[in-house]
């Protein structure tokens, strides 16, 4: 008997690649290098997710003895995403630079044709791969600064967070999601293995403003400032739930989709926070702020601050407006 199709998948809504165009069209301000840069971007995903989806049949556990620039160790799965984003983003006219977290220095792409830079956090959340848990990939967008055709310079690449194009993120959870936005709103993707792509499933996300959980290393309680402290304490006090899932990306998308706060300040041990501006911060901050969102350092949003390095680190408190505002009301 032959099968109905609907038996096989499920009724599918629009794919990725045709929502970024009706978007486009419908939005003449989103550069028209905007979808063929974020349709890579998924490409690239779909192989990792793969490995992600079979990592010990594969061999891909386990450290590969090196460290990154900012001292981590790097897993095979860190550089093997790495790889995969960098190639991808090579094959497409549109991509002059890229700057990822595996990287010490800016990425360039012989033609300097392109006239966009990319940066990236092409695993986040390393210390869950082995551990068989959430794991992601957080990708901002930018325009250069200096004429195309020309050699990229630094400050192609150390934009404020406000000169973000689009940005977004890739979750390898219990399905694979990719949520982006291009400053219209956010949407999320699930992908669809049997087909090879990505379809809307979260049409227009809006963070709650308020929350019922908080995301927080509660190992440092002791060596957070006072007013950490005095925050955490106020949330056991009103029975918010503690939710911390080791990886930045997982605890975002729990919290855009059901509300709560994210914290990562700074300790004696990392007096900046452990985070990077501009490969993890900044795209979801954009991402917070366009669902009604907030994000700060605990001083100024994040999105405002001007980086002065790729790999600078800051505090990072995201989340619902209302938990956010509380907080920062505290910060003394
Ligand atoms: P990574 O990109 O090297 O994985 O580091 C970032 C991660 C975040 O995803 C996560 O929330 C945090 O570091 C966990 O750090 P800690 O173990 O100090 O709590
Ligand atoms: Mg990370």
């Amino acid at each position: 008997m032959q099968k109905n199709p609907s038996d096989i998948i499920p009724d599918l809504g629009p794919s990725l690649a045709q929502f970024l165009q009706e978007e486009q069209q419908q939005f003449p301000d989103i550069h028209k290098a905007l979808p063929p840069i974020l349709r890579t971007i998924a490409a690239a995903s779909k192989p990792i997710n793969e490995v992600v989806r079979k990592l010990g049949l594969v061999g891909m556990m386990g450290g590969q003895g090196t460290y990154n620039f900012s001292g981590d160790a790097q897993q095979k799965l860190d550089m093997t995403a790495h790889d995969c984003f960098v190639h991808m983003l090579a094959t497409i006219k549109e991509v002059c630079a890229v700057v990822s977290e595996e990287e010490e220095t800016i990425i360039t792409f012989p033609n300097n044709y392109g006239n966009y830079v990319i940066a990236l956090d092409p695993l986040d959340g390393s210390s869950n791969i082995d551990a068989n848990a959430a794991i992601g990939t957080i990708f901002s967008v930018y325009q250069r600064c200096s004429p195309q055709y020309t050699p990229v310079q630094q400050e192609d690449v150390l934009q404020t967070g406000e000169k973000q194009l689009a940005a977004g993120y890739i979750l390898y959870g219990t399905s694979t999601i990719f949520v982006y936005t291009a400053c219209h709103g956010v949407h999320g993707f699930t992908y669809e293995p049997a087909v090879g792509a990505f379809f809307l499933t979260h049409q227009g996300m809006q963070m709650p403003h308020d929350g019922v959980s908080y995301a927080i290393n509660d190992g440092y309680f002791d060596i957070f400032p006072g007013y950490i402290q005095r925050y955490i304490r106020r949330c056991r006090r009103d029975g918010y739930t503690a939710r911390y899932m080791g990886a930045l990306v997982a605890d975002f998308h729990r919290h855009l989709s059901q509300g709560g706060i994210y914290l990562y300040p700074p300790t004696h041990k990392n007096p900046e926070g452990r985070l990077r501006l501009m490969l993890e911060c900044n795209a979801l901050a954009c991402v917070a702020e366009q669902a009604g969102g907030v994000a700060s350092n605990g001083q100024q949003a994040i999105l405002t601050i001007q980086p002065q390095a790729i790999h600078q680190r800051v505090p990072l408190y995201i989340g619902s407006k209302n938990m956010v505002q509380a907080l920062l009301e505290k910060v003394v």
